[in-house]
């Protein structure tokens, strides 16, 4: 009774994580991929994408006044992304952990941003830095029938 009850109480977040046009022509692809497959949380939607100017605007919203932020929208419009959705208990801080800092000379060696980047303004990866941007970013980079509800053969091998 009181473990069913605990695990009602988790949470499951969704995370909108993304590879950066970087990423993609870096031939990156597959290893970041990877490294959340591997984690063990569940992928929910996957596509390669030119993002229009319009949306990685939407996207960027916040950081509209911030000196960079015309750089920032040519950065992402510049070539494909790859969009993910991934979804979880703690996916949101865990993934923010496994991409490392903005900076990747500050990332952690062992995160994406710290082994396979060496400046901010080409940091190969984007993740949601909470669970309702999680659950926003989601919803605007993906249409609802692109978003599958499965569940994967591991599932009770991951969490008890
Ligand atoms: P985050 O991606 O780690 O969440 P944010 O502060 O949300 O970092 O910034 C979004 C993105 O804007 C960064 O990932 C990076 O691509 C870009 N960016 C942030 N700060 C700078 C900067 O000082 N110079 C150039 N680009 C920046
Ligand atoms: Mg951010």
């Amino acid at each position: 009774f009181l473990p069913n009850l605990v695990a009602s109480l988790e949470q499951v977040e969704q995370t909108y994580i993304m590879v950066k046009p970087d990423g993609v022509q870096r031939g990156l692809v597959g290893e970041i991929i990877s490294r959340f497959e591997r984690k063990g949380f569940k992928l929910t939607g996957l596509k390669l994408f030119q993002c229009p100017k319009e949306l990685a605007e939407e996207h960027y919203k916040d950081l509209r006044a911030k000196p960079f932020y015309p750089k920032l929208i040519d950065y992402i419009t510049s070539g494909p992304v790859v969009s993910m959705a991934w979804e979880g208990v703690g996916v949101v801080a865990s993934a923010r952990k496994l991409i490392g800092s903005t900076d990747p000379l500050q990332a952690e060696t062992g995160t994406i941003r710290g082994d396979l980047a060496v400046q901010t303004g080409r940091n190969v990866v984007h993740g949601s830095d909470s669970p309702e941007n999680g659950r926003r970013e989601t919803a605007l980079w993906f249409k609802e029938v692109e978003l599958c509800q499965w569940t994967p053969a591991q599932a009770s091998w991951l969490r008890e």
